[in-house]
């Protein structure tokens, strides 16, 4: 079987700072991928900031790149990643795309829901129906709680309501593989990576560890990319093992890799910002300092190059 490392990313671009194809595409190529970025918007800095400026791309911009490439014989990747899309429109534009690529190639595709997060929408709410439309494509989902919540209309309280979720994510919207990137279950002080896959039944796991403090943007978009660069890996490592054995072992070196990126990046915010390290950005009346925060927040990924290529687990997954 001959690997074929290269992936279409429809993401945002901002030119300070890493979200986006900005988080996604370094860590990819580091891990030896072709990454064609097709640019969803074009932003000074992510929206966090409550100041930026730049311009979303337009639909039609959008169906014209892609129709180009599509007519260059550009479509040939083998994974297809999806995450920051901000209105319906365009995402019905990708839809399309998508659904004619994976027609024509079989290419494997991570759709990453990016709608929100604490109970906050950041995209047009207009672009939750088209998402539900669009699952059916996917191969895994990494939408977070609360993302979760939008797609399936449950809240996510107790352990039944993770389960019931999962099956209808599993069984009504035919996702074979979901992740939930974290969710506020465990003991004190932690959180959890929810793995579950579906074949002829549904396995699902828990990854438990420590909750690193404060609010990283960013996080969901390497989480993403890694999974997919380890999902392409541990499915070529471990060819007779169980879905859900490859889906957890994907998601542990994703784990392991994202807490030390974490680790390392409030590490400097403290070092540049010692007193501001635990304060709540969204609390913060000052809007100089609030930008400042934000900047000292900014993931250190190139800095954390080590640990993206060989990240150590010591968090290990058990059954759910
Ligand atoms: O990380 C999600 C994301 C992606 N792209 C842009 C964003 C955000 C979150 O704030 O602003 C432009």
């Amino acid at each position: 079987q001959k690997r074929i490392k290269r992936i279409l990313s429809i993401q945002s671009h901002v030119s300070y700072g890493y979200v986006g194809n900005r988080a996604a595409t370094f860590p990819l190529q580091l891990l030896g991928w072709d990454v064609d970025a097709v640019n969803t918007v074009n932003f000074s800095n992510h929206a966090g900031y409550r100041n930026f400026s730049g311009t979303k791309v337009t639909p039609a911009e959008l169906n014209g790149m892609l129709d180009t490439m599509e007519e260059n014989g550009m479509m040939g990747q083998s994974y297809i990643l999806t995450g920051y899309i901000p209105g319906a429109e365009s995402l019905s534009i990708v839809k399309r795309y998508i659904e004619r690529i994976k027609r024509d190639s079989g290419a494997t595709y991570l759709l990453d829901p990016v709608m929100g997060d604490d109970d906050r929408v950041y995209v047009n709410s207009d672009v939750i129906p088209v998402y539900k439309s669009m699952l059916y494509l996917a191969d895994l989902i990494t939408p977070n709680a609360f993302e979760v919540q939008l797609l399936t209309d449950i809240k996510l309280i107790t352990k039944e309501d993770v389960q019931h979720a999962l099956h209808i994510l599993h069984t009504q919207y035919g996702v074979r593989n979901v992740v939930i990137t974290s969710i506020g279950f465990g003991e004190d002080g932690c959180l959890s990576t929810i793995m579950s896959a579906h074949e002829h039944d549904t396995h699902t796991r828990q990854l438990q560890y420590p909750l690193i403090e404060g609010y990283y943007s960013g996080v969901g978009d390497i989480f993403s990319a890694l999974l997919v660069a380890n999902y392409e890996a541990a499915t070529v490592d471990m060819k007779n093992c169980s879905e859900i054995d490859i889906l957890t072992h994907a998601t542990e070196k994703t784990v392991a890799s994202i807490q030390a990126v974490l680790s390392n990046t409030r590490q400097y915010a403290a070092k540049i910002l010692p007193a501001d390290i635990d304060v709540d950005i969204d609390k913060d009346t000052d809007n100089k300092r609030r930008i400042e925060r934000q900047r000292a927040r900014e993931l250190r990924l190139i800095q954390s190059q080590d640990e993206l290529k060989h990240p150590v687990i010591t968090h290990r997954a058990t059954p759910f």
